[in-house]
């Protein structure tokens, strides 16, 4: 693994998910390995749950964090080539990445889609070009359009809780006041693909996601029907990907409930965090006992700590 940005920067993830679950039995089995090692983390946004956990997946590897909020205490970064910086950016992303890339061995990055020019969006100019300048292995903590640390923490989760050898999986769109990015959606329908899993997708119409992503995944627009028989329900709400960036609906009805959950076999209901409460998910849904949330935020750490391991030795 050079850098982690996707599923497809993971050789065999059936391997990669072993990994982690031995290493949740035994996370300080490799303290040593990231000694006198600095791991960057660069926040262009917003996060709780991805700079807590990879903080404490770099230091159960023994390496040292250091955390910068770009988005707040940084220089404006420009990204654009070639241009005349006499507006509001101070220094190039290729000034700054070069610069970062002697500081530490490893580098994190957030940074959201702006969710207004869908091919600037899923270009991810901004990784691709922290890679070109630092030269160092670059981990994602959410891009523009995938958030793989997420999905992977996900995956374990799905293992950890199945009760069949391959359970049903719905991915169902949510409500909410905001327009948000396709990522948690699109990353976790990328590993559902590799997975051994029965995964279908519900939303309205006008929710589709880039096919890159969901591959031949059913999609399928009656959520009731969708959630027939489902072992793991993942809520999330994601912006429109067609009208780019668009909230196409704010239909309350699509919120799970226990009343809607009775189709399913029992399932157990994931969601990444932050959640609207109400909106997104109801009250009885998270506080009930089918609830993963804060197990899924558990394993962050985990599937956090196998991929920087993986990068501090090198397995590619
Ligand atoms: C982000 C998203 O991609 O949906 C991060 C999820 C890990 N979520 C939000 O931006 C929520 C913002 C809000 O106002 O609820």
């Amino acid at each position: 693994m050079k850098h982690f940005l996707s599923v497809y920067d993971v050789k065999d993830v059936q391997k990669l998910l072993k990994k982690a679950l031995k290493l949740k039995k035994k996370p300080y089995e490799h303290s040593e390995l990231g000694k006198n090692k600095t791991i960057g983390l660069i926040f262009m946004n917003p996060s709780t749950r991805t700079r807590l956990s990879t903080q404490r997946a770099a230091l159960n590897l023994g390496m040292n964090v250091m955390v910068m909020n770009m988005d707040k205490e940084g220089w404006a970064l420009e990204t654009q080539e070639g241009i005349i910086m006499n507006q509001n950016t101070v220094e190039h992303i290729k000034d700054a990445a070069a610069v970062m890339g002697k500081y530490c061995e490893i580098i994190g990055i957030r940074s959201f889609p702006k969710l207004i020019d869908k091919s600037e969006d899923y270009s991810e100019d901004f990784f691709t070009k922290f890679i070109k300048y630092s030269k160092v292995p670059i981990l994602s903590l959410e891009s523009a359009t995938l958030h793989p640390l997420q999905s992977f923490a996900d995956l374990i989760t799905i293992e950890e809780h199945k009760t069949k050898e391959r359970p049903k999986v719905v991915l169902t769109w949510a409500p909410h006041i905001k327009p948000l990015p396709q990522a948690v959606a699109n990353s976790f329908a990328e590993w559902m693909v590799e997975a051994d899993v029965d995964f279908v997708i519900t939303h309205p119409k006008g929710y589709e996601l880039d096919k890159k992503f969901t591959g031949a995944t059913p999609i399928i627009h009656n959520q009731e029907k969708a959630l027939k028989d489902a072992d793991f329900v993942y809520v999330k709400n994601w912006s429109s990907y067609k009208d780019y960036g668009k909230v196409l609906t704010l239909d309350g009805s699509w919120m799970l409930t226990n009343e809607k959950m009775k189709v399913t076999n029992n399932a157990k209901v994931m969601h990444c965090l932050p959640v609207r409460r109400n909106i997104e998910l109801s009250d009885e849904i998270l506080d009930g006992k089918n609830s993963l949330v804060v197990q899924q935020a558990e394993n962050r750490i985990y599937s956090c700590q196998t991929v920087i391991k993986e990068l501090l030795q090198k397995n590619y």
